[in-house]
């Protein structure tokens, strides 16, 4: 008889429910994919979405980031944009650019424009990916899932493309209330099926980017992004798994961003983890180096990282991350360094902290 092993705490899960982890976490958002030379031989030039249909290539995406850096976690190669496209509204994420929309969303007759997703039709490729990867990947590692938040979704679709300023989602939502309600609901509805899609095929965590939340004011964002994250994290409490919330910017927005029912929030890196615990409560927290000190001296980024494990010592639970995603530019040396600080520092320097 074979002796049967111990089931392994993935450092990534304990920290994320609050529970102490064997070693502080660590995993660095837009890890798959850009900074990485591997990356680059792969995927070759046409659209990420052409890659993200490959299941082989998106599954070899996701791992190279693991392989190379030994995070915690590995994030599903995909993209936000992912379930709108794969509905048909007509989405295209250009190289250099971003999301871009042919016939962005104007008025009431482009909510027939977005159907329901329907994930094992609709994309198979990106359930095919999860599997793949939920098989492949050491038992202590975990798989992030995803998806865009409302808001920010929208803001591609209404936009046309990146925006800066965001005036016409905005003068939307001011002119049409009801209107940006029923397509905050719909998005809100899409990232539901795609993420209980992700989690009933093998991801382990959930991350909901509402990368541009921090463009709305706290007043519009509880009144226009908060019902529509609030539902999703509501109807994906029956997954029982961690429920990440991340946006760019939201100092002001942290204690809202609180009331979503997300268990871990991800916090940018302008507000110190200790801060954020301030304005947050006791919610695990995720971050927070500032991407660009990836380019600093090596002192600079090695005093940042052990300052972020400090403050985060404040916090129930801490997985470390950046602030935003990895700048492409980054040498990727450089987040190895900072992997190898958080694992055979980050304990220490938070129990130092603690007491
Ligand atoms: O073709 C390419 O290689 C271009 C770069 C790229 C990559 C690697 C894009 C275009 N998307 C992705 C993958 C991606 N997108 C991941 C993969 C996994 C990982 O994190 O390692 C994830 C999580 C996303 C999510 C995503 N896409 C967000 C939320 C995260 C964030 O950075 O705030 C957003 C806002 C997008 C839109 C998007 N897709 C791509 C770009 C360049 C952008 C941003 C454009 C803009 O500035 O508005």
């Amino acid at each position: 008889m074979g002796s049967v092993d111990a089931p392994v705490t993935k450092p990534f899960l304990a920290a994320a429910r609050g529970e102490v982890p064997s070693r502080t976490p660590v995993w660095f958002m837009r890890q798959a994919g850009r900074s990485l030379p591997e990356y680059r031989a792969l995927r070759g030039t046409g659209s990420i979405l052409d890659a993200i249909a490959q299941p082989e290539i998106a599954a070899e995406v996701t791992l190279q980031p693991v392989r190379r850096y030994g995070v915690d976690a590995a994030i599903l190669f995909s993209d936000i944009v992912v379930p709108i496209h794969a509905i048909g509204f007509g989405v295209d994420v250009v190289p250099g650019r971003g999301p871009v929309v042919d016939a962005p969303f104007a008025s009431r007759a482009d909510l027939a424009r977005i159907r329901p997703l329907e994930p094992e039709v609709d994309v198979p490729y990106v359930l095919e990916t999860v599997r793949s990867v939920a098989s492949a990947l050491d038992p202590a590692t975990a798989l992030i899932g995803f998806a865009g938040a409302p808001f920010t979704v929208a803001s591609y679709l209404i936009e046309g493309g990146p925006s800066r300023t965001f005036t016409k989602v905005k003068a939307l939502m001011y002119r049409e209330p009801d209107l940006w309600a029923e397509l905050a609901d719909r998005l809100a509805d899409l990232s539901i099926s795609f993420i209980r899609a992700q989690v009933n095929a093998g991801a382990q965590a959930f991350q909901l980017f509402d990368s541009w939340a921090g463009s709305l004011s706290p007043a519009e964002y509880e009144c226009f992004a908060l019902p529509s994250t609030k539902k999703g994290m509501a109807e994906l409490a029956d997954l029982d798994v961690p429920r990440i919330l991340f946006g760019v910017g939201t100092g002001e927005l942290l204690s809202l961003m609180a009331t979503s029912g997300a268990d871990v929030i991800g916090v940018d890196w302008r507000v110190p983890l200790d801060v954020a615990t301030t304005r947050i409560g006791p919610h695990p927290l995720q971050g927070n180096l500032d991407p660009a000190l990836c380019f600093a001296p090596r002192t600079a980024l090695e005093e940042a990282t052990r300052d972020v494990l400090r403050r985060g010592a404040s916090a129930p639970g801490h997985i470390f991350n950046l602030g935003h995603g990895v700048l492409p530019e980054t040498d990727p040396d450089t987040l190895k360094i900072v992997v190898d600080i958080v694992h055979e520092e980050g304990r220490q320097l938070a129990e130092e902290a603690r007491s």
